[in-house]
């Protein structure tokens, strides 16, 4: 897990102010449209494409890495790319289920890429042959999804990449594409194109348009303030993401200009070391080392290291996209399937520490583990302590804390009451013998007043 340093997180909030809102947007407009996001904390990611056919090798060759970027890293030319429509057949597809594992690990929302860096469109598109009419399947794939996401109360979401390595008019050649043939590439021919087919994906009522691939020299700052305008104005409650526009600090994600569109941002496979007051953020991670579907990268990462990535995201205010690449069958891999069990069983005892919850009152992360905080109705509020490394003297000490405690216990026993002690401007909690459970045991203690750390 890479940690952007403190200073150059700090300088960014000197710069960044609040990103972008919508125009003529008020603050309480902005709440009310951005509410859904911040209580969710957690959503699902999937890459899914012709990329899932060969599953990250190519004549031979293994690729590692994102393999959704096989095209690339393979150098294919168009022409040869195309013959894979021919076997992406995902008839094990079923969206019902994959929403259903995505709920019950306490993901509120799902983002989909319905188009990726190689343009194939994931449905049926008025536009262009170059999508899922074209394969022996035919059938819509997003429609199932958002039916499902409709019945589970599941906000369905929508990833798009600008950049298309399969259109003519893309104005960023590269030989190996074989349309670099297009000696001046129109980008106004291009943008129609991509509006018609946003067009076609604001029917759906995605809650998110993520975009992405956005950083080739053809798409331009310019171009991004009307799409994201061209987008607010048709669907007012739509929340678009940084990459729309050209103001993200690459992997970190963080805008680096108030002038740019997007409403929150994107760090990508990385944890800022601390959050941005009033600034939205979704970290978005793999659970191996690749976004789309590879028959060979088996580096999983463990479900105590999901678990607590999403503790950690969320202690600094932010929200996890967390990534599953399903196979060319439509099946999510058995490894993330596995994980995803794991994480909805600690979500179902400790989801209330994770949703609807807000940054930790703690300037520096403590070392026994992460906090999230909840305001109360009464004006108290009320602390969740995500505890990774158990008190061996049963003392839990939260230096710096003033408030008087109010009341402590496990958040999975709420009827057995843990002593709170306070003394020299620190809190105790005398805690049990043994952690309850060794991802994270989670104690519950509630304060008089706003959170005070010195
Ligand atoms: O190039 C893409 C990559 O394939 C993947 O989709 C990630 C996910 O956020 N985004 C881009 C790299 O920043």
């Amino acid at each position: 897990m890479k940690f952007t340093p403190i200073l150059a997180v700090a300088a960014l909030a000197a710069v960044l102010g609040n990103v972008q809102p919508a125009q003529a947007e008020t603050k309480a407009e902005n709440d009310a449209r951005m509410g859904w996001f911040r209580e969710a904390r957690f959503g699902m990611f999937i890459h899914w494409g012709l990329y899932a056919v060969p599953a990250g090798e190519w004549k031979g060759k293994k690729y590692g890495g994102g393999v959704e970027w096989l095209q690339s890293l393979a150098n294919i030319p168009v022409a040869e790319y195309t013959p894979l429509l021919e076997k992406f057949n995902p008839v094990k597809y079923d969206a019902e289920e994959w929403v259903r594992l995505a709920k019950d690990a306490g993901m509120k929302y799902i983002v989909i890429t319905t188009k990726h860096h190689d343009g194939f469109c994931l449905w049926d598109s008025a536009q262009t042959d170059w999508d899922i009419g074209a394969t022996p399947y035919k059938k819509d794939l997003l429609k199932p999804l958002a039916d499902a996401c409709a019945k589970q109360g599941i906000r369905l979401c929508f990833y798009h990449s600008i950049m298309d390595w399969h259109h003519p008019e893309w104005g960023d050649k590269a030989a190996w594409r074989g349309n670099a043939a297009t000696a001046k590439p129109d980008m106004d021919k291009f943008s129609a194109y991509l509006k018609a087919q946003l067009d076609e994906l604001l029917a759906y009522k995605p809650g998110i348009l993520w975009f992405d691939g956005e950083w080739e020299k053809a798409w331009t700052h310019e171009r991004g303030v009307d799409l994201y305008n061209y987008l607010l104005e048709k669907s007012p409650a739509l929340i678009v993401n940084n990459r729309v526009d050209k103001g993200r600090n690459g992997m970190a994600g963080f805008n680096t200009g108030s002038q740019f569109k997007g409403d929150y941002c994107t760090p990508e496979q990385e944890i800022p070391a601390s959050g941005l007051p009033g600034v939205d953020w979704e970290s978005c991670m793999t659970m191996n080392n690749t976004w789309g579907y590879s028959a060979h990268d088996n580096k999983w990462k463990s479900t105590e290291m999901l678990v607590r990535n999403l503790i950690d995201i969320a202690s600094k205010g932010g929200n996890y996209l967390l990534n599953v690449g399903p196979t060319s069958e439509g099946l999510i891999p058995a490894p993330s399937v596995e994980r995803l069990q794991g994480i909805a069983a600690w979500m179902k005892v400790n989801g209330a520490a994770i949703h609807g919850t807000t940054a930790s009152p703690f300037s520096k992360t403590p070392d026994w583990g992460r906090c999230t905080t909840r305001s109360l109705p009464d004006g108290n509020t009320r602390l969740y302590l995500h505890v990774f490394n158990w008190p061996a003297d049963g003392r839990l000490v939260l230096n710096g804390l003033t408030n008087e405690g109010l009341k402590a216990s496990l958040l999975a026993k709420p009827g057995d009451a843990l002593k709170i002690t306070s003394a020299d401007g620190s809190l105790t909690i005398a805690v049990p013998a043994q952690a309850a459970d060794p991802l994270a045991t989670v104690i519950v203690l509630d304060v008089k007043g706003a959170a005070k750390v010195q």
